[in-house]
Parts: structure tokens; sequence; C-alpha cells
């Protein structure tokens, strides 16, 4: 004997069908920019790789990345008020695949950004220069929005990756500043604030003094290890 199915039994299939689909469209969406961290990390370690190999010193100290989680992405689609098609999520979020170059120098970051952007197949979209104009709150680094393209098996997507590129100072003081921002819940007592603006002007004091150290040096070593 043959029963029909019930309605609530179809109604579960159907939901469950279009979940996966979700989960499968999101996954394809987020892998494009793992991909494109892949192609910006690869780029970034040659470089480092290769001044290491040239000169025994690199402008990279080291190379950090992330995606931004779905958590992250969807609150700030509704902070800017854009809609959640893919296409508008990926015009409205330029920083889903993220990159932090860390340097010793200041005029390290400089360096490296420009290395970046003089790479034929990166576009530049947008710089922030926050190392020249510091935030308020004292955050200093170099930010660039950039896209870079991945090679699939059947198109070539041009991605956005956002770069961070900052010295070890001001990354130790903006990872500072990024667990007492959330600790707090975003509301930080005035008199930390101005703990965390008095730590930003010793950083920057730091950077100062290492990138004149940095510079004698260079003017005293001989001239074929001379790359830094
Ligand atoms: P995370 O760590 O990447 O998850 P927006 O990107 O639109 O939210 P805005 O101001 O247009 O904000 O972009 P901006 O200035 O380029 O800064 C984006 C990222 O820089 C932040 O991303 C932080 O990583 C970092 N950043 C900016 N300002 C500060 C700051 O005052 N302190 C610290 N510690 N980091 C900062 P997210 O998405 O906020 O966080």
């Amino acid at each position: 004997m043959t029963t029909d199915p019930s309605p609530q039994f179809d109604a579960d299939d159907a939901a469950i069908v279009s979940i996966r689909q979700l989960g499968d469209d999101l996954s394809r969406f987020m892998l494009n920019y793992r991909f494109a961290l892949d192609e910006m990390e690869t780029k970034l370690n040659i470089l480092k790789r290769e001044f290491e190999h040239l000169h025994d010193y690199s402008p990279i100290e080291h190379v950090k990345s992330r995606l931004k989680s779905v958590d992250s992405i969807v609150a700030k689609v509704r902070r800017t008020g854009g809609d959640m098609a893919p296409e508008s999520i990926r015009e409205t979020v330029r920083d889903i695949a993220g990159v932090r170059v860390v340097c010793s120098f200041v005029s390290d970051a400089y360096a490296v950004a420009e290395m970046v952007i003089a790479q034929a197949d990166i576009t530049v979209i947008q710089i922030k220069d926050y190392i020249a104009t510091p935030k308020p709150n004292g955050y200093k680094s170099l930010h660039l929005v950039v896209t870079v393209p991945i090679f699939l098996s059947g198109s070539v997507e041009n991605m956005y990756v956002e770069l961070q590129i900052r010295t070890v100072a001001m990354d130790f003081w903006a990872s500072l500043e990024h667990k007492i921002y959330f600790k707090y819940h975003q509301e930080v007592p005035a008199s930390l604030l101005k703990e965390l603006a008095d730590a930003a002007a010793v950083a920057n004091m730091l950077d100062d003094k290492m990138q004149r150290i940095h510079a004698e040096v260079r003017a005293l070593a001989p001239r074929e290890s001379n790359g830094a």
C-alpha cells in the first residue's frame, strides 16, 4: 500500500534543498576570496624570499591573512545599507580578503606598497595612508584596496583584496587597541583612550628612532650587502 507524502515532508525537503544551495553558494563565494588570498600571499612571499636571497634582508617581516567572517560581512552590509546580493556584497565589502604585511621600518612599508602596485596584474582601487595621516586615536597603517586576478577553470575573476602594511611597532599598538576595543564592547574609558594615544606616540618615536639607526647602518654597510 502506498501513502501520499505528507505536505510537511515536502516542505522540509524543500527547505533542506534551499539551505544546501545557500551553503554551496556561500562556500563558492568565499572560495574565490581564499584563492585571492593565496595569490597575494604568494606574491608577497616571493618578494620576501627574493630579498632575503639577494640582500640577506627583507623589507617584509611577516605576512598574515584572514577571510572576513560571514557575521562581519553581514554586519558591514547592514551598516552601509547595501543589499545581500553577492555582486552588491562584493562591491560594498572590499576587505573580505585581508592581508597584513608587517615591516621593520616605515620606509619598508612604502617600498612594499610600491612593489605590489608595480605588478602588472594588480589594479589599485584605493589607497588610505594612515601613516602620513594617522586616525585620531593614533592608528597608523598603509591601506591599499587592490584587485588581483584568480584563474579559474572557466573564467578569470578580479578579486578585491585589502592590504594593510605597517611596521612592527604599529602592528603591536593596533593589536592591543583592537583587543581593548572589544574587551570594553567598543566603549573604552576615556583614561584608557588617553593611555592608548600616549602609547601610539611612543610607538611612533620608536619607529622614527629605528628608521634613523637603519639609515646610519645602511650608510656604513659595504655596497654589495646594502640591499636594506
Ligand atoms: P578587521 O580587523 O579587518 O576584521 P571599513 O573597512 O569600511 O569598516 P573604513 O574606515 O572605511 O572602515 O576602513 P579603514 O579605515 O580602511 O579600516 C579598515 C580596517 O583597518 C579595519 O577593519 C581594521 O582592521 C583596521 N583599522 C582601522 N582603524 C583601526 C583602528 O582604529 N584600530 C585598529 N586596531 N584597527 C583599525 P575591520 O573590518 O574593522 O576589522
